[in-house]
C-alpha cells in the first residue's frame, strides 16, 4: 500500500505570533508544489488561530501540542479537543517525550486522549520511543510495545488506520544524535507489527514518522526506509528553508 508522506513541523516552545506570522510567509512558497506530501506545523496554542487564517487554502495542516481528554471541566490550563475543532486545527500530537517527561504525561491519559481526538476529527500524532538506558538495556521494543498497545487500545477498528505514530527515541531529541537508519527501520516497523496486533489492514494504513534531529541532510536517507512514511521534525522545523528542504526530501 502506498501511504502519502507526512512532514510535521514540532514548534515545542517556540514562536511568538509575529515570529509565526513571518515563517510561514517563508513556508508557503516553499510547499506549494509539493502536492504528493502532507505538511502540518504543530505550534503553540496562541498561534492556533492566526496559522490557521494564514495557512488556509494551502496544503499546511495545523496541530496542537497537547489537549485534554474531557470536552470540558475544571481543569485548570487545559484545552480540548471542541475547543480545537472550533479553531479549525487539523489535528494534535499526543503523547510527545516532553509532555510524558516534564508534565507527568502518561500511557494511562493517552488511552483516553487519543480516541477522543480521533472522534473529534483531529489528525491524532502519538509518540512513542525509548530513553538510551531502555536502548542499552534491550528494553526498546517492551517499551514501544506497552506504549502503543496501551495508547491505541480504546481506538475504534475502523478508525485506527487513521492514527499517525511517531516514533522518537529520546536520546535522539533535540540531542544532534540521530537513530541509524537500521535502529530507525526496525522500530518504525515495530511499530506498525503492533498495530496489526489489532488490525493487519489498519498496520498498512497507519503512517510511521520517525522523530529526533531530523535535518536537512539526513532526511532523505531516514525518509527513504520502507517503515518510515514522514518525519517529526522539532529544531530544524523553526526555520521554513531547512522544513522545505525535508519536505522536499520526502516528495
Ligand atoms: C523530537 C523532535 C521533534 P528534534 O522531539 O518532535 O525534535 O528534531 O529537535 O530532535
Amino acid at each position: 500500500m502506498s501511504r502519502t508522506p507526512f512532514i510535521a513541523g514540532n514548534w515545542k516552545m517556540h514562536k511568538t505570533v509575529e515570529e509565526a506570522e513571518e515563517f510561514i510567509q517563508g513556508l508557503l512558497p516553499r510547499v506549494y508544489a509539493a502536492d504528493a506530501v502532507d505538511v502540518g506545523i504543530c505550534v503553540p496554542y496562541t498561534a492556533l488561530t492566526p496559522m490557521v487564517d494564514s495557512t488556509r487554502g494551502s496544503r499546511v495542516g495545523v496541530y496542537a501540542q497537547n489537549m485534554h481528554w474531557a470536552d470540558q471541566g475544571a481543569y485548570t490550563g487545559e484545552v480540548s479537543a471542541p475547543m480545537l475543532t472550533e479553531l479549525e486545527v487539523t489535528g494534535v500530537v499526543l503523547g510527545h517525550s516532553e509532555r510524558r517527561q516534564y508534565f507527568g504525561e502518561t500511557d494511562e491519559a493517552l488511552q483516553k486522549k487519543v480516541p477522543v481526538a480521533l472522534a473529534a476529527g483531529l489528525t491524532t500524532i502519538l509518540c512513542v520511543g525509548e530513553t538510551e538506558d531502555e536502548r542499552e538495556r534491550g528494553d526498546t521494543e517492551r517499551k514501544l510495545r506497552h506504549q502503543i498497545l496501551e495508547g491505541l487500545e480504546k481506538v475504534p477498528l475502523d478508525r485506527l488506520g487513521e492514527v499517525v505514530i511517531a516514533y522518537e527515541p529520546i536520546w535522539a531529541i533535540g540531542t544532534g544524535l540521530t537513530a541509524t537508519p537500521q535502529q530507525a527501520q526496525d522500530a518504525c516497523a515495530f511499530c506498525r507489527a503492533l498495530v496489526a496486533h489489532f488490525s493487519k489492514d489498519a498496520a498498512e494504513k497507519v503512517r510511521v514518522l520517525y522523530g529526533g534531529s531530523v535535518k536537512p541532510d539526513n532526511a532523505k536517507e531516514l525518509l527513504a526506509l520502507a517503515d518510515v512514511d514522514g518525519a517529526l521534525v522539532g529544531g530544524a522545523s523553526l526555520d521554513p528553508d531547512s522544513l522545505g528542504d525535508i519536505v522536499d526530501a520526502a516528495a
